[in-house]
């Protein structure tokens, strides 16, 4: 396994700190020999990765990100999904199986410090994972409740080091059409990709998932590492990454290179802009018969509204 590691210097803060309270001290003492450990074999070695990555679950929920509305049942958070490498409709969790997610490489790179390239197992084992129930608003007009479990992407950012001239994050899914029989419909433009700012990465919601309902995430859901950028249309949280890239230019993401005028690079939930061919002002909620008012944000506004001050000339809800 070809792995790159940061000296133990290089660690994000909160991991190197075994006092800190995200931690339980099996997990800390896990990251510590992970950080001595840097020139020498990889935390994973001679241990099968689903088991490695398994026994990280279920970890404890973080208070600060419930609400009220009750969470969507696993059953159709697991089997009523988007994911196109795999299909159109929302019935793609059996074809996703065929995705071989062990071992999987994670490449970072750009205007970064060093470039890195990670085995997944071993990046998820390095960070402070909590779960986090989180609004998911498609841009179709549905939505779900959904406790994933991941970590800030703030924490990628700090490992990528980025340097002065980056002002954007790049995000792109693997592609392989043997695997992923959507790959083969030509004119979508493969691979999936996606985008932040870098004040939007490292904004406290921002979350990249490694699980869901306490337990490794399906494929079908983005295995093994996906983001959740919850104030913004389902299709900003892009599934499967194998790269993130540092830059300071805006990425064009999937759905804006193949439609640009009904989906744009910033894609904040709005209920007053309509879609060309749709309204957006109320929601149907995924397992029930209710429809919803949506909200601005997605009800998010408190931490990111912030985000888009002096930004009114971009088309900040599209
Ligand atoms: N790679 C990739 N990521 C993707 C998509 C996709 O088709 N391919 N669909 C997006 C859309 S439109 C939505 S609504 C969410 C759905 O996530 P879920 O299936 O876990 O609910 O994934 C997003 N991420
Ligand atoms: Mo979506």
């Amino acid at each position: 396994m070809h792995v790159v590691r940061r000296p133990g210097w290089a660690l994000p803060e909160r991991l190197a700190t075994p006092e800190n309270q995200f931690f339980d001290r099996r997990r800390a003492l896990g990251v510590l020999g992970g950080a001595a450990a840097a020139t020498a074999l990889p935390l994973s070695a001679g241990r099968a990765a689903s088991d490695l990555l398994a026994e990280l679950y279920p970890v404890p929920r973080n208070a600060r990100y419930t609400f009220e509305r009750p969470l969507t049942p696993e059953d159709l958070v697991t089997s009523y999904n988007n994911f196109y490498e795999f299909g159109s409709s929302k019935r793609i969790a059996r074809a996703a199986q065929a995705l071989k997610i062990q071992p999987w490489q994670v490449v970072i790179n750009g205007r970064v410090e060093r470039e890195l390239t990670l085995d997944a197992t071993d990046l998820i084992r390095q960070m402070p994972l909590e779960e986090r129930v989180y609004r998911l608003r498609c841009v179709e007009g549905w939505s779900m409740v959904v406790p994933w479990t991941g970590f800030p992407m703030a924490d990628l950012v700090k490992l990528a080091a980025p340097t002065s001239g980056a002002r954007y994050v790049r995000m792109e899914t693997f592609e392989d059409s043997s695997m992923a029989p959507g790959q083969r419909q030509f004119w979508y433009p493969w691979p999936y990709v996606e985008g932040l700012t870098l004040e939007e990465a490292t904004n406290e919601l921002a979350f990249i998932v490694t699980g869901v309902y306490g337990k490794p995430l399906p494929r079908q859901n983005g295995a093994p590492l996906r983001s959740a950028v919850p104030w913004k249309y389902g299709f900003k949280s892009i599934k499967s990454i194998v790269r993130f890239t540092f830059t300071d230019t805006r990425p064009v993401s999937f759905w804006e290179r193949l439609q640009d005028e009904e989906y744009g690079f910033w894609a904040n939930v709005n209920p007053e802009v309509p879609h060309p061919r749709w309204s957006q002002a109320t929601e149907r909620v995924v397992g029930s018969d209710e429809r919803v008012p949506t909200q601005l944000y997605n009800g998010y506004g408190a931490y990111v509204a912030a985000l888009y001050d002096g930004l009114q000339g971009e088309r900040l809800f599209m």
